[in-house]
């Protein structure tokens, strides 16, 4: 893979993997195409916006309940499937699924968590592409809290996730009040065949 690489045994983050010229199309391809909605979650109670925009594209009849939300699967859309055969290529894997998300601005966010539900197979890594606004990506080690990782995510990076990162890791996207900047992130996923 080209590009710079910086690794840990658990992730791998290949800065500007995709060219700027690239990443700025699918960026406004993606802006404009997909159907972004902004699901509500219930939290003690009380439902609340997520704090993003968000839509899920797979692979046809396949089925996701996320941030309260069930994402059915409608089949790749054609337009998507370069994007998809690069990241496919990249990986040495077959995705069948991808969430994206769309931050507005800094004010838009991702709190703690880990993509280590069971439907997902956790033997397969997770891609992430960022497009857009730089942000920070912060990892924590579950087993010594205070250990953290930041990562500044910018156009064009691919962040993978290899397998084990999700069960020793959690990670988030904090608000950052004075980014003005949208930012896309898609990230690819390998769930379990029903
Ligand atoms: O926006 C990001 O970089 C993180 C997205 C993420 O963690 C997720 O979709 O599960
Ligand atoms: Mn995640």
């Amino acid at each position: 893979m080209l590009s710079d690489e910086v690794s840990s045994a658990l992730w791998t983050l290949h800065s500007g993997w995709l060219g700027a010229e690239l990443a700025h199309q699918w960026r406004r391809h993606l802006q404009e195409q997909v159907d972004w909605q902004q699901p509500t979650v219930q939290v003690y109670g009380r439902r609340h916006p997520v704090p993003r925009l968000t839509t899920f594209l797979a692979e046809e009849g396949l089925r996701y309940r996320y941030s309260g939300t069930v994402h059915n699967g409608e089949g790749w859309p054609l337009w998507f499937r370069p994007l998809l055969d690069r990241v496919n290529e990249a990986c040495d894997v077959r995705f069948n699924g991808c969430l994206l998300n769309l931050y507005r601005n800094g004010d838009d966010r991702m709190g703690w968590h880990a993509d280590d539900e069971p439907e997902i197979d956790q033997q397969c890594p997770i891609a992430s592409l960022s497009l857009g606004g730089s942000r920070d990506f912060v990892l924590r080690e579950r087993a010594a809290l205070k250990r953290k990782v930041s990562l500044q995510l910018s156009d064009g990076d691919l962040l993978v996730m290899h397998p084990g990162c999700q069960q020793r890791w959690m990670h988030s996207l904090p608000t950052r009040r004075r980014v003005l900047s949208t930012r896309i992130n898609l990230t690819f996923r390998c769930f379990q065949s029903a």
